[in-house]
């Protein structure tokens, strides 16, 4: 993520990657305040074993997109909301990538943390039939949960 404050959003990846056993390494990293650190991250993302890169910016969110230029990794974009602009400003600079750098972009807020964590989750579990069943029981479970009428709580 971009930024400490990114991270009340983005603990809503980690709390679902915790939920499907999938391991996880929370990051720092800005595009505008740690430069160096963002190109020696992007760069040897794959040598150190990352499989998917969730990416978690605001404002003039440059993150996700600067690190899907540095990596051929899978690289998911959540758009934080921001306290200007609500997190417009976050979507609309991780959607329009240029052809040629893909980057996948959720949706706003703690939603696009969740289902940034999901997505991840299944690209990794095309190769891994143990995390496609913990999947599949997660789905189980939260639709168990929906109520078929609501109540007075
Ligand atoms: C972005 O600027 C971060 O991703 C964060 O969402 C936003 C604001 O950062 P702070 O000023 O709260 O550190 O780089």
């Amino acid at each position: 993520m971009g930024s400490q404050s990114d991270w009340p959003t983005m603990k809503c990846a980690a709390r679902v990657l915790d939920q499907l056993g999938v391991e996880h390494d929370d990051r720092i990293v800005s595009a505008h305040r740690t430069p160096d650190r963002l190109h020696a991250f992007g760069k040897g993302a794959a040598d150190d074993g990352f499989k998917v890169i969730i990416a978690g910016a605001g404002g003039a969110a440059h993150l996700p997109g600067m690190i899907a230029a540095l990596t051929h990794l899978p690289v998911l974009g959540v758009p934080i909301q921001s306290r200007a602009l609500s997190g417009l400003d976050s979507l609309l600079s991780i959607v329009q990538m240029p052809a040629g750098i893909p980057t996948g972009t959720l949706a706003i807020g703690e939603a696009g943390a969740t289902n940034a964590g999901l997505l991840a989750a299944s690209i990794l579990a095309l190769s891994d039939d143990a995390l496609a069943r913990r999947l599949q029981d997660w789905r189980a479970a939260q639709t168990g949960t929906v109520a078929e009428t609501p109540s007075d709580k």
